[in-house]
């Protein structure tokens, strides 16, 4: 080979090593986007803010007193709030109303939507969706959790407050969508429809750095994620899936965090499934900032997700802003070999 031609390959694999802070790519995919205005460009690094903030409390939650249960408080859902929701909720509310690039939040955390004000003459045409804390349960035992969020552009005038019909929006319409893993390391992953990107930690230099570009989710997995404690309480066609999935040897994994649950998913393969159950008959999680975004997310690396009755996630028609859905995530093949079961064994009208 020439000395030529192998400093250009040299130069070919510094410049495919080098590092790619999120920023940049967000900035540089920035571009891709039609009418770009700088807003959701904005948004999505301040989101980035906020994680390091949540990420550096999270990692020293057992040092300082931010452990535990909030003083008796209880969510919107009834949930019981730890202290570390408070906190991360608290932040990245801070970070997006500091920065005046949407006009209004919604979080699990806060009953209704919440306003924000505007910024100068600048009006904001983008509202945020979170969940600032999911798994919250695990934080005590020191089992990774996440932050899930979603960006819509409002439908109201923009020269008044946001209403909540600019919240409730089908999942089609997310024009962004992520979630932060505060695991081993620290990992944000978000799509804006043009495919899926994981940007790491590096605590070294602050950044979030490139590790995980166009993320693809395997054909099929080894691995099914049920809590497999309410076997009894599911309908006939999840009991004979599961029983399918133990018949093929598959492995069980369920960590009680679905953003930890589903980036396994993402990189491994697999299919994560939260039925119907008596306790919560139309699904335990969130449609708005749980499952919608984790849906978009999914699909985007080529993945699937519906309910317990075969709807896409994604076109389901919000009626409330904490509204609950079944959910069936995964490998195109495993979610399909599902819907193969309840087809059969669904006692619904589907
Ligand atoms: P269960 C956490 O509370 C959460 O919202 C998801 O992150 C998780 O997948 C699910 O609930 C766990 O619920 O009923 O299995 O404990």
């Amino acid at each position: 080979m020439s000395t030529t031609t192998k400093k250009k390959a040299s130069l070919a694999s510094a410049s495919s090593n080098r590092i790619v802070t999120l920023d940049e790519f967000i900035i540089r995919s920035e571009k891709d986007f039609e009418f770009a205005t700088g807003e959701l460009t904005g948004l999505l690094r301040d989101i980035g803010v906020a994680a390091k903030i949540i990420n550096r409390e999270v990692n020293k939650a057992g040092l300082v007193n931010i452990l535990g249960v909030a003083d008796g408080a209880e969510n919107e859902s009834g949930d019981t709030q730890q202290k570390l929701d408070v906190y991360a909720n608290e932040k990245l509310i801070e970070c997006l109303q500091n920065s005046g690039e949407c006009c209004a939040i919604a979080s699990e955390e806060d009953a209704d939507i919440i306003q924000v004000p505007q910024v100068g003459s600048k009006h904001n045409n983008y509202v945020v969706m979170f969940d600032p804390l999911d798994g919250s349960s695990n934080i005590d035992v020191n089992v990774s959790v996440g932050t899930i969020f979603a960006i819509y552009r409002r439908k109201s005038d923009i020269t008044g407050p946001a209403t909540i019909d600019d919240f409730l929006q089908k999942g089609v319409q997310q024009v962004a969508a992520g979630y932060v893993l505060y695991g081993t390391s620290t990992i944000l992953v978000y799509t804006t429809g043009r495919g899926v990107n994981g940007f790491t930690l590096d605590p070294s230099i602050g950044e979030f750095c490139l590790s995980h570009r166009n993320m693809r989710i395997p054909e099929k997995g080894a691995y099914y994620s049920v809590n497999q404690g309410y076997y009894s309480k599911f309908d006939l066609e999840m009991r004979r899936y599961i029983d399918h999935c133990s018949d093929q040897n598959y492995g069980l994994r369920y960590i009680g965090s679905m953003v930890s649950d589903i980036h396994r998913i993402l990189i491994h393969g697999g299919i994560f499934l939260y039925p119907s159950t008596r306790k919560y008959p139309k699904g335990k999680l969130r449609l708005l900032y749980e499952c919608n975004p984790l849906s978009m997310i999914v699909e985007q690396a080529g993945g699937k997700s519906m309910t317990g009755s075969l709807h896409r996630i994604l076109d389901i028609e919000p009626k409330e802003l904490h509204q609950r859905s079944t959910i069936v995530i995964g490998s195109p093949a495993m979610v399909d070999e599902l819907k193969a079961f309840i087809e059969r064994y669904s006692a619904l009208p589907l």
